[in-house]
């Protein structure tokens, strides 16, 4: 079938081994990470046929990371090799009150210096039938996020459907000087189906939606999908932390016409959970391309998939579809 095009920054993460914290630990452990990667291989890993569209350096760290990708299924044909440096980032996992850090180290990567001209967006579409991006590609660096809207621009001619994940990091935002809202608002304008929480419409659209429920949730997404009018749904999770190895989350997708919410699942003992917004993202894709018209059937497989991340070490999550059904059934109630 068609296959899901993924346009991001392929990362490196260094994690402090045996729970260590970054100031104390003297041995790491890498794992390859970057929001549209995890997704990538998410989805490659429920069967979709899944390509990665991105940049790394033409040495044995990228050709590393690309075999990890590879390994899980992902094609990497139109990944692009240049003369840059690996982006990468350093985690240190949370300590009791202390939550966990994340410090990037991705100044001046090869993605970031890559415009659109470092792509042949032609051949990069060629066979695809949905791309995903999310808004760090626009935080970036000016290049990447170019390069993520001359993309979205293409898919959109072609008729391709978009997902974008807003996916906000304030850290990598505050070193430039572009602003986000419009950017941001760009990507949204052009996409299907936007990955982002009442918080981020407030942000977007320059409204308030005081409160917390699933009405003001609604209420946002039906502004913004007034606001948006390409848009066809908006899905975003919520989590409540209890202490830190205890949270519970709640995931819903809304339509103009009608919204699905997944049943709150408590999470103990949680080991990882970087990659949990990833995860959900390829567990409603997962639904969405089965069948975009069963809202129910893709926040379920968004929320157990998203579940699931909380377990997995590392940003990835990969489950095969028995496994993610065994999930799904786990939260019926
Ligand atoms: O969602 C997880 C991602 O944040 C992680 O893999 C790193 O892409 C990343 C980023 O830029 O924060």
């Amino acid at each position: 079938g068609p296959s899901v095009a993924c346009f991001g920054e392929i990362l490196l993460r260094y994690s402090p081994m045996g729970g260590r914290s970054l100031a104390s630990s003297d041995a790491m452990e890498v794992h390859v990470g970057g929001a549209e990667a995890n997704v990538a291989a998410a989805l490659a890993s429920l069967g979709h046929p899944a390509r990665m569209v991105s940049t790394v350096p033409d040495n044995p760290v990228g050709d590393r990371a690309l075999r990890e990708l590879r390994a899980h299924g992902v094609d990497c044909a139109s990944i692009v090799r240049n003369g840059g440096r690996m982006g990468a980032y350093f985690y240190d996992p949370p300590a009791g009150p202390v939550a966990a850090g994340v410090t990037y180290d991705r100044e001046g990567s090869a993605f970031a210096m890559a415009g659109r001209r470092a792509y042949d967006m032609e051949a990069t579409l060629d066979g695809a039938g949905h791309l995903h991006l999310s808004g760090i590609n626009l935080a970036v660096s000016e290049e990447s996020a170019e390069a993520a809207i001359a993309l979205a621009e293409l898919a959109g001619r072609k008729g391709i459907a978009i997902s974008f994940d807003g996916n906000f990091r304030p850290a990598l935002w505050a070193r430039t000087s572009r602003r986000p809202r419009p950017l941001i608002g760009r990507l949204v304008s052009m996409a299907d189906l936007f990955f982002g929480n009442h918080k981020d419409i407030a942000l977007l659209l320059e409204a308030e939606f005081s409160g917390d429920g699933p009405e003001r949730r609604r209420e946002a997404a039906l502004a913004a999908l007034e606001a948006f009018p390409n848009l066809k749904a908006i899905a975003s999770t919520a989590r409540h932390v209890h202490d830190s190895s205890t949270h519970s989350i709640t995931a819903r997708i809304d339509t103009a016409e009608s919204s699905a919410e997944a049943p709150e699942r408590r999470l103990t003992g949680i080991l990882d959970r970087i990659g949990t917004g990833d995860a959900f993202a390829a567990g409603v894709l997962h639904g969405w391309l089965t069948d975009s018209a069963d809202l129910d059937l893709a926040v379920r497989s968004g929320s157990a998939l998203a579940a699931i991340k909380h377990y997995r070490p590392g940003d990835i999550t990969t489950v095969s579809r028995t496994e993610l059904d065994l999930a799904m059934e786990g939260a019926r109630d």
